[in-house]
């Protein structure tokens, strides 16, 4: 054990009518909603980049944490993976998520990287026979080295492509190693800068190339794990390719790699793309994309991806409406893309942050299900679309309709369908009673 978190205990479940600011109030795993245990619907994950390598820095100012394990040693990065498995414990979380970039320090050349990251998998492995919490995900950094600011697929320079190829092969291999559940591709800086240097033909090309080779060593390998495209419209790059769900959706259809990948789908980034997060996953469960969440929020006055943690029990409620609608996440889950504030530099605000949004979650989940429970919201979307179960409607949607035909159906019954209240106001009135 370090000390990192003493004096800490253990964050159980207490009651909603608990004081204890380090307790769950209304997360409580076993709690059993809609027939199902509520970390089975959550799974929870905790994200080892905001959590254990973020330093606080912003644009004015670098670091304001001071913890023990920062510094460039292998040394360093297993007393961050002590501190954060102690975390883990601490919270009773399930899962967490990484890049490899996160758990082990970069090396001279890519083969020593790869050693680090692997030696510190290993870790992981042994700290994962006593602890209870699993690998959601893992990922590859191919954003934060220098040789990444062109792009990684997505780079002119097809050497580079070749670099992240082979630092991704490393860590989808030590994902499935791990037992992790989806391998996650998020393009940081696949887009541009500036259109005037950039062919973006070729370079959507590279990316689909890029996404197929993962697809096939995945396959190679025995993963059975969901592979993840997180959109995100812009930041840092001025515009990125996977902008949204839909343009996600199209580009996957191009390319014939619709079956093999789904969506890792961020709150901050769809706020950025000017959607709702409920759009996303609603728009993504209709297509088949929905595959996992980051669980987040952003700022609504920066503009900006701040990353803060879920706070918002009638937004989340309405995406886990979506959620359940959809049959769940599967092997997908709730991570916590969110960090503490710069000004939060205490140990025990690293957990106040999980318990609040977990908190939040759960609430979110219990009201959704009892919107579902209720089944007043979903009989009135039944009824508003009740016309389509009739058979000239059912007709008409396969295909077995011509143009002319419909034509001639409408002057022989002389239709003249009447306008019918969207009801706005009623259904916003009505999720209020629980939200
Ligand atoms: C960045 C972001 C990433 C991905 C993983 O906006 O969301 O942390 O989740 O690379
Ligand atoms: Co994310």
């Amino acid at each position: 054990m370090t000390d990192f978190f003493k004096g800490i205990k253990p964050v159980k479940f207490a009651g909603p009518k608990s004081r204890n600011p380090l307790a769950y109030r209304h997360y409580n795993k076993d709690e059993i909603v809609l027939g199902k245990r509520m970390e089975d619907h959550v799974r929870p994950a905790i994200a080892y980049w905001h959590t254990f390598a973020w330093e606080g820095g912003d644009p004015f100012g670098g670091r304001t944490f001071e913890r023990p394990w920062f510094g460039p040693s292998l040394d360093h990065a297993k007393l961050k993976a002590d501190v954060a498995f102690e975390l883990f414990d601490l919270l009773d979380a399930p899962f967490f998520c990484f890049h490899d970039r996160d758990i082990a320090p970069e090396g001279e050349t890519l083969a020593e990287s790869n050693r680090n990251v692997r030696a510190i998998a290993e870790v992981f492995q042994r700290k994962m026979e006593k602890s209870r919490t699993r690998l959601l995900w893992g990922t590859a950094n191919l954003f934060s080295h220098r040789r990444y600011m062109s792009g990684a697929a997505t780079n002119p320079d097809p050497d580079v492509f070749a670099y992240a190829a082979a630092q991704v092969k490393n860590v989808l291999e030590i994902t499935h190693e791990l037992g992790g559940d989806n391998y996650v591709l998020w393009g940081g800086r696949e887009g541009y800068e500036t259109l005037l240097n950039t062919r973006v033909g070729q370079e959507a090309d590279q990316m689909a190339r890029f996404i197929s080779l993962v697809i096939d060593h995945a396959r190679k390998i025995g993963f059975t794990g969901q592979i993840l495209i997180e959109p995100k419209p812009q930041e840092p790059s001025k515009h990125q390719y996977d902008f949204d769900v839909a343009t996600v959706h199209g580009f996957l259809k191009k390319y014939g790699l619709e079956q093999d990948v789904k969506c890792n789908i961020e709150v901050g980034h769809a706020f950025l793309a000017n959607h709702s997060f409920e759009h996303e996953l609603a728009l993504a469960a209709s297509l088949g994309l929905l595959g996992s969440v980051d669980a987040n929020r952003n700022d609504l006055q920066s503009g900006w991806d701040t990353d803060q943690f879920p706070n918002s029990v009638p937004e989340t409620a309405l995406a886990f409406y979506q959620i359940l609608k959809a049959g769940g996440l599967g092997k997908g889950g709730f991570n916590f893309d969110a960090k503490v504030r710069r000004q939060s530099i205490d140990p025990a605000d690293l957990l106040h942050g999980h318990v609040g949004g977990l908190d939040v979650l759960a609430r979110s989940l219990k009201a959704a299900a009892a919107i579902i429970e209720d089944g007043t919201y979903d009989k009135v979307i039944d009824a508003r679309y009740a016309g389509w179960e009739e058979k000239e409607a059912k007709a008409m949607l396969a295909g077995k309709r011509s143009l002319e035909q419909i034509a001639r159906r409408i002057e022989r019954e002389n239709l003249d369908p009447q306008p019918r209240s969207g009801q706005q106001e009623y259904l916003e009135n009505l999720i209020n009673r629980f939200v």
